[in-house]
């Protein structure tokens, strides 16, 4: 059913100690997605390099497993209709300078290596 397509969102190492987690956990709940599961957590790098595959090839690869790893983030399931797809509209566009205000790199991020939050895209990515 696709009210119950769910996605996986963490906050990264930046957005806890900026102090975020609680407007961002507050903005999923304004917009009505159900919270699955939460967790506070903090990553092994070999863990991220499996959830970052996609971008091994990349230059900042290593850079971004290192930072991912580097402190707690709060890692949290939620669903409801096109949550990935609405969720992805919420937290950004993965360039900071084309991310509206009103979306969370908008608001709270002005590059792309210290972006607050992860969220999945695809549906595939996020099951
Ligand atoms: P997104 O996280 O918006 O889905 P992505 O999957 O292409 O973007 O990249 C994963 C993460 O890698 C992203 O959240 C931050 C980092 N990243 C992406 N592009 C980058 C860049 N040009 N420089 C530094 N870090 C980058
Ligand atoms: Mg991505």
């Amino acid at each position: 059913m696709a009210n119950s397509e769910r996605t996986f969102l963490a906050m990264k190492p930046n957005g806890v100690p900026w102090g975020l987690v609680g407007e961002i956990i507050k903005r999923f709940e304004q917009k009505g997605f159900h919270l699955a599961g939460l967790k506070f957590m903090q990553a092994s790098e070999e863990l991220l390099r499996e959830h970052y595959t996609d971008l091994k090839d990349h230059p900042f690869f290593a850079g971004l497993v290192k930072y991912m790893s580097s402190g707690p983030m709060v890692a949290m399931v939620r669903y409801g209709l096109n949550v990935v797809k609405t969720g992805r509209v919420m937290l950004r566009e993965t360039n900071p300078a084309d991310s509206k205000p009103g979306t969370i790199c908008g608001d709270f991020c002005n590059q792309a290596g210290r972006n607050v939050i992860h969220g999945s895209d695809p549906v595939e990515s996020a099951e």
